[in-house]
């Protein structure tokens, strides 16, 4: 998981702090050496981690701080606030032309992952914001390239403009801005070729397509393993070309989430994006304070919301919403609701937005593993409907043959029967105690 290890160290130092009722400068200091050193084993950059450390400190030794009666608490509140703010503060978001269309370059070094996020990105201008984007096959010196393209436009049912490899890409954005015009797309976004390293013809046909196009958005496509040299890279094509945004691919990966915290101080340019991964949909607007509350074990819960209400059918949860509340829940709402918490992403990720998370014993480690929730499908769909509805009936020669059927041991079987019946349990308590409170969609199998 991204962040992990800075997460950890930021937490435990954190934890000392949190339930003090008494705080002394020689506290702060002795935690300020702490994260400090968290920080730059991150690969965060050291001045960035300098600013950092004298801002939080010069705070947290304030009389507002050392004077309240949480002192601790407050201590992690500004840690949280300056992380907040050392990622960009608020959300940045994604510019809109009052002369459609708006145009996006995507920059960026070899395999950064400006192809992919270019798809990424018309995905998410459609599904979320309706828009009706054309995509823009601006690199012709890959030889693959503009079929890559034309493939993530395929499998996205979105048109791509490309005019072969023959034809230079300021003409080829010339060409497509007008094309957009006359087919009404609102946006459009022009894929661009790598370079390995900054490179001055490269980067000249860029200003190129920059004049030209005038476009409203430049981003910058990085790829968070790189850490410091991503800072480095960013800060160059800002300089030579100005951008306007940066997408930060491969959070998904272990990064130890130096470049995310060192990109704005250090270009002045907000993160405006992350990728989480290779398919369509891996794409996520960046919230700072989000993310600092991540770092920090604070949970994201937004996030998750988010995720649930874009992912789940709301009907449906509705529809177990009401069993829950009836106790009529049996098995197969049990299959569905496991279908459901999957279409969301893959549950470490989804677990590391719990708040706590990483401090709960066993979850963290807790490769939640795929594989299990398949066992847990296999074990149901070996029921028979009449077992489905009244588990009770399971005897032990129908466990028997339950495990036979799904290729799972007996004990397992037992496993998931009891947990079935706790949660029922559970939910009736919880019904209970809420009663006449509306509450939102619950996942019990998440809680
Ligand atoms: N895990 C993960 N992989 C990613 C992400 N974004 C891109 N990739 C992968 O990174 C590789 C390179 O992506 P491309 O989109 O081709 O990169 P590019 O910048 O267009 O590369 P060039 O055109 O060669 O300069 C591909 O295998 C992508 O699937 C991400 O957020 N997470
Ligand atoms: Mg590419």
């Amino acid at each position: 998981m991204a962040f992990e290890g800075l997460a950890d160290r930021l937490q435990s130092t954190m934890q000392k702090l949190k339930g003090k009722g008494k705080v002394t400068e020689a506290d702060v200091k002795e935690m300020m050496r702490e994260v400090r050193l968290a920080l730059l084993e991150a690969d965060v950059n050291f001045k960035v981690v300098k600013d950092f450390v004298k801002r939080v400190s010069e705070r947290a030794v304030g009389q507002e701080v050392l004077k309240s009666l949480t002192p601790g608490q407050q201590v992690v509140k500004v840690v949280q606030e300056e992380l907040t703010a050392l990622m960009g503060g608020e959300q940045s978001k994604i510019a809109v032309s009052n002369r459609p269309p708006t145009v996006i370059m995507m920059v960026g070094l070899q395999g950064a992952g400006k192809t992919t996020t270019t798809g990424k990105l018309a995905n998410l201008l459609r599904k979320k914001y309706n828009r009706n984007p054309l995509l823009v096959a601006g690199d012709i010196y890959r030889p693959a390239a503009i079929k890559q393209l034309e493939t993530l436009g395929k499998q996205l049912s979105m048109p791509v403009f490309s005019l072969g490899d023959q034809v230079s890409p300021v003409e080829i954005a010339k060409q497509a801005i007008a094309h957009a015009k006359a087919e009404h797309h609102d946006y459009v976004l022009i894929d661009t070729a790598g370079r390995l390293h900054i490179d001055e013809n490269l980067m000249d046909e860029l200003q190129q397509i920059k004049e030209l196009s005038n476009p409203d958005e430049i981003f910058l496509v990085v790829d968070a393993m790189t850490g410091q040299d991503a800072v480095n890279v960013a800060d160059s094509f800002n300089k030579q070309l100005g951008l306007t945004g940066v997408v930060l691919t491969k959070l998904d990966g272990d990064t130890r989430g130096g470049a995310a915290l060192s990109i704005r101080s250090v270009t002045n340019t907000p993160i405006k994006f992350v990728g989480l991964g290779e398919k369509l949909d891996a794409l996520e607007a960046f919230h700072p304070e989000r993310m600092a509350s991540r770092i920090l074990g604070m949970g994201d819960v937004l996030s998750l919301i988010e995720k649930a209400q874009a992912n789940v059918d709301e009907e449906k949860a509705k529809e177990l919403e009401a069993k829950l509340r009836t106790l009529s829940f049996t098995f197969d709402d049990f299959l569905e609701q496991l279908g459901q918490v999957r279409k969301m992403g893959p549950l470490d990720e989804l677990i590391g937005m719990l708040p706590g998370a990483n401090k709960v014993k066993g979850l963290k480690n807790l490769q939640v593993d795929e594989k299990q929730i398949s066992h847990v499908e296999a074990i149901i769909q070996s029921m028979t409907k009449e077992e489905k509805d009244h588990p009770d009936i399971i005897n032990a020669s129908r466990k028997k043959r339950i495990a036979k059927g799904s290729g799972r041991s007996v004990q397992e079987v037992n496993r998931l029967l009891k947990q079935f019946e706790d949660m029922k349990k559970m939910m009736k308590q919880m019904t209970s105690m809420s009663k006449g409170k509306k509450k939102g969609m619950k996942f019990p199998f998440l809680s």
